[in-house]
C-alpha cells in the first residue's frame, strides 16, 4: 500500500518534472527581461537626476548674469540694445537733434548724463561715432561766462580739453554757452537753445 502511494507519488512527480522542464527557458528570459527593464528604470532616473540638477544650476547661473549669453554681445543690457559699451562705460548717439536742456533731460530720463570726456581715448571713441555733426556733451558756461562746467563736476580746468582752434567763441555776440562736439569731434560752444544730437552715457550696469 505504502510503496504504492510512493510509486503513484514518484509518477506525480516525475509527470510534473516532465510538464514544468519546456517552461524552464521561458521564465529565466521572463526573469531575465524584467531585472533589465528594471535596471533601464533605474538608469532614466539617474539621468532624470542629472538633467534636473543641470537645469537648477543654469536656472541659477542666468540669475547670477541677468542678461545671459547676451551679455557678451550687449553688455550694456539687453532691453538697450541702441548703447555702445567703450572702456566701462555705455554711450547712447541720439536720432533726433534737440536743445540742450532738452537733451540733458533725455538722458536723465534714462538714468544717464550727457557725456562727459576725460581722456583721450574716450574722446577718440566718441568721434569716430560723431563724425561731422554736432553733438551735445556734459559741459557749459550757463552760470558765470567762460567759466566751464562738466555736469558730473569733473574739474574743468586740470581736466583733457578738445576745443576746435578759435572755440569757445561767443560767435557773432550770440551767447554760446553749450559745449557740444562738431567737425573732426572738436568742441564748440553753441547756442543752447538750437537743435544738435546728444550724447548719453553711463557706467556698464552691475550683473548682480
Ligand atoms: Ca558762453
Ligand atoms: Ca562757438
Amino acid at each position: 500500500m505504502d510503496e504504492d502511494k510512493f510509486s503513484d507519488g514518484l509518477r506525480t512527480y516525475t509527470g510534473r518534472a516532465l510538464i514544468q522542464r519546456p517552461f524552464f527557458p521561458i521564465y529565466v528570459l521572463l526573469g531575465v527581461s524584467y531585472l533589465l527593464v528594471f535596471i533601464g528604470f533605474v538608469v532614466s532616473l539617474s539621468k532624470v537626476a542629472t538633467v534636473s540638477s543641470e537645469l537648477h544650476k543654469m536656472h541659477a547661473d542666468a540669475a547670477r548674469e541677468p542678461f545671459g549669453h547676451d551679455s557678451h554681445l550687449f553688455p550694456c543690457g539687453t532691453d538697450t540694445r541702441q548703447w555702445e559699451y567703450s572702456n566701462g562705460k555705455c554711450y547712447y548717439f541720439s536720432l533726433k537733434a534737440i536743445p540742450w536742456h532738452q537733451a540733458k533731460a533725455e538722458c536723465e530720463k534714462q538714468q544717464s548724463q550727457l557725456a562727459v570726456i576725460k581722456s583721450l581715448a574716450e574722446q577718440n571713441f566718441l568721434q569716430t561715432r560723431t563724425r561731422n555733426e554736432r553733438f551735445w556733451i556734459g559741459l557749459h558756461d550757463l552760470h558765470t561766462e567762460g567759466e566751464w562746467k562738466w555736469l558730473d563736476g569733473s574739474n574743468y580746468i586740470t581736466g583733457f580739453k578738445n576745443w576746435k582752434t578759435g572755440e569757445p567763441n561767443t560767435y557773432l555776440n550770440q551767447d554760446e554757452d553749450c559745449g557740444q562736439l562738431w567737425i573732426n569731434g572738436q568742441w564748440n560752444d553753441f547756442v543752447c537753445t538750437s537743435n544738435s544730437y546728444y550724447i548719453c552715457e553711463k557706467p556698464l550696469p552691475k550683473a548682480t
